[in-house]
């Protein structure tokens, strides 16, 4: 008899310890069990695959969801190790998927370690939320294979036969006891590996959705890597010069950045970390941001665009228009912010910053075409500025923020207390009316608006200050606008968009989105922003309290469960809400203003990102690809009031 029972060394103690930590509260280690951790599951196992592509050996990573929501990822790499680990007796690749924190190549190794949004959590964390687990090694002309269970080795690894090429390939059931959906978003995963695609140069990433009948299948694959993602971003702007400006430079800390300037006036600046999407900006993007002003204003006077009596080309002048992709690889990143996607390693913005100010400054003098497409803009915003400035004066002594005269239209709520109180937007004046009439005015205040907002694509700085469409708006929240804006300074703690389901109501939410998107962020960021849920359709009848559904299957559901209380579809009068004006007070209360009973939905900032897109499609200059996005999403609207 042994003197110990060598199954559970000190090694499987730790692994049973690991593993128990992870599935007791999972979102220590992926965020949350929603349907974004569900995704960093995924975005944990292709970025292993990223990282052999980074160190040169893997040009391709499959991702299948297979049906029943088993997510299969291939990649061509050299395939895990699997000798034997002299001191554990277990495989390294084994380890890499047992061990908390042993996976991928964190620290001495030398290429990167990329890791998904929750910062490489290892493939063991994958494995440990995973009902089942199965990893298909090809190395050294061999297969092998090891599968788990909830992160425990039911089978080791072993050789199973003989293999052409190198290569990992690992397929998990997410556990559903842990995970309130299995139900990945294929958009959501595709977004994210043309993302990666486009920082990884020329590695190809497939993705196939075998759930559906007919399978959905993207590939991705970028020669161009970041002047891609540019040319991407910028597919419906008119551009100011046609081949973007690619600076890059390796070493410590590798840095990577394309530009390409359009006509339009917002300012398009996208982070990377590591491929970490770094929403919240950081010390790169602040080194990129100086840097970029000094060599524009250094190129402007030694060129003579500038005079000597000229001031300075400020920041935001020279960043109207932008689109640009900054992408750093840090080896220790510190991530700070509320969604820890903030870059905080101070040495970073040195690094950028002397980076730009030599490779941009050889661009433009190589590229005087270029640069002087791109000054040009600059200046003709920095006298826009001006302008802004002046009229912003003009709206301030009008309007007159601080005493604020409060616009006719706003019926404003009892309450001083911006915590309590929010302002309902609300798109017509007959809904407006309704609004005021069932609302609690406590601490519900009203602002009607009318007609077609402005569209803020096509209009500077200095025609949103004047806009009177906007301007009730930015006078109602009160915290300015732009770069003066202050979230501490808003009058009420919700501020809920309230529009109808049809085209006209997404197009007022378009429209509101991108113009807090583009000139209140803090208000976004903060969680100030919220869509009222109108309902869509009433089911009432004789003797029964009417009965509200708020989506399609929602009537469905209901016409179900009434049945079931002996209540026929036919002896029910349905009515399909067309728009808010159709609603009588007391309903417009109770169904969509009600805190016990209405929906709110918060803003979050994707969803703005996303407005903004869908905004510059729009109402952007390019009318091809308006045309192309309206034919291509003309059919989802099904009852367009013709
Ligand atoms: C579908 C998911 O996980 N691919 C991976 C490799 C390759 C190596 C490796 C991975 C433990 C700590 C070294 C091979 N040969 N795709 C993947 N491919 N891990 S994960 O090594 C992990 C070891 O660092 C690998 C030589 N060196 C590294």
């Amino acid at each position: 008899m042994e003197k110990y029972n060598h199954k559970y060394g000190a090694e499987q103690i730790q692994v049973l310890e690991g593993l128990e930590a992870v599935r007791k509260r999972p979102g220590m280690y992926i965020g949350s069990t929603s349907i974004r951790g569900l995704h960093h599951l995924v975005y944990e196992i292709v970025d292993n695959g990223v990282d052999e592509a980074l160190a040169g050996y893997c040009t391709e990573i499959n991702v299948i969801i297979e049906e029943g929501n088993v997510i299969s990822v291939t990649d061509n790499g050299r395939g895990i190790p699997v000798e034997i680990h002299p001191k554990t007796h277990i495989s390294t690749a084994e380890t890499v998927y047992t061990v908390l924190h042993a996976g991928g190549k964190f620290g001495g190794d030398s290429g990167y370690k990329v890791s998904g949004g929750l910062h490489g959590v290892g493939a063991s964390v994958v494995n440990a939320l995973s009902t089942w687990a199965e990893v298909t090694i090809k190395r050294d002309g061999g297969l092998y294979q090891m599968s788990f269970e909830k992160g425990k080795t039911v089978k080791k690894l072993e050789r199973i036969g003989d293999a052409e090429g190198t290569g990992t390939k690992v397929r998990f059931l997410a556990d559903d006891t842990i995970f309130e959906s299995l139900d990945y978003d294929f958009e959501v995963l595709e977004k994210r590996f043309r993302e990666i695609a486009f920082l990884t140069k020329g590695l190809k990433i497939t993705i196939e959705d075998q759930r559906e009948e007919t399978p959905k299948k993207s590939e991705f694959c970028y020669e161009g890597g970041l002047v891609s993602f540019v040319e991407y971003l910028n597919k419906n702007k008119e551009k100011l010069h046609k081949t973007p400006i690619y600076i890059e430079k390796d070493g410590e800390v590798p840095v990577e950045i394309a530009i390409q300037y359009t006509s339009s006036y917002s300012e398009n600046i996208y982070t990377f970390v590591n491929n970490i999407n770094t929403i919240e900006g950081g010390t790169h993007l602040e080194g990129f941001k100086r840097a970029l002003t000094k060599v524009m204003n250094d190129y402007a006077r030694a060129h003579n665009i500038l005079k000597e009596k000229d001031s300075n080309l400020q920041g935001e002048d020279i960043r109207e228009g932008i689109t640009a992709v900054v992408s750093v690889k840090v080896k220790e990143p510190q991530f700070e912010g509320q969604t820890k996607t903030k870059l905080g390693n101070s040495e970073v913005t040195g690094v950028v910053q002397s980076m730009v100010n030599e490779a941009l400054a050889t661009f433009l003098e190589e590229n005087p075409t270029v640069a002087k497409a791109i000054l040009e803009k600059c200046i003709s915003a920095s006298r826009a500025r001006e302008a802004a400035r002046k009229a912003r004066e003009l709206v301030r002594k009008k309007s007159n923020l601080e005493t604020s005269t409060l616009p006719g239209k706003l019926a404003d709520c009892s309450s001083k207390n911006a915590d309590e109180c929010e302002v309902y937007i609300v798109e017509g004046d007959s809904a407006g009316g309704s609004a005021k009439q069932g609302r609690d005015r406590k601490f519900q205040a009203i602002l009607p608006l009318w007609g077609k907002m402005l569209n803020v694509e096509k209009a500077r700085a200095d025609k949103i200050y004047g806009n009177d469409k906007l301007n009730p708006v930015i006078v109602a929240i009160g915290a300015g606008i732009g770069a003066e804006f202050d979230v501490t300074k808003i009058r009420y703690g919700k501020v809920i968009i309230m529009a109808d389901a049809d085209v006209d109501g997404s197009h007022i939410r378009t429209l509101l989105l991108t113009f807090f998107f583009r000139y209140m962020r803090p208000l976004i960021e903060n969680g100030n922003v919220y869509l009222a849920q109108p309902p869509l359709y009433k089911l009432s009848k004789k003797g029964m309290e009417d009965r509200y559904c708020y989506a399609e299957d929602d009537l469905e559901k209901a016409y179900k469960e009434l049945e079931e209380k002996g209540i026929t579809r036919d002896s029910l009068s349905l009515q399909r809400y067309k728009g808010l004006g159709e609603m009588n007070p007391e309903q417009l209360w109770d169904t969509t203003m009600n805190p016990e009973t209405r929906i709110l939905i918060k803003v979050t900032m994707e969803d703005a990102i996303k407005a903004d897109e869908i905004f510059t499609l729009l109402m952007g200059d390019e009318v091809e690809p308006r045309r192309e996005f309206i034919q291509q999403n003309a059919k989802y609207v099904k009852n367009l009031d013709i």
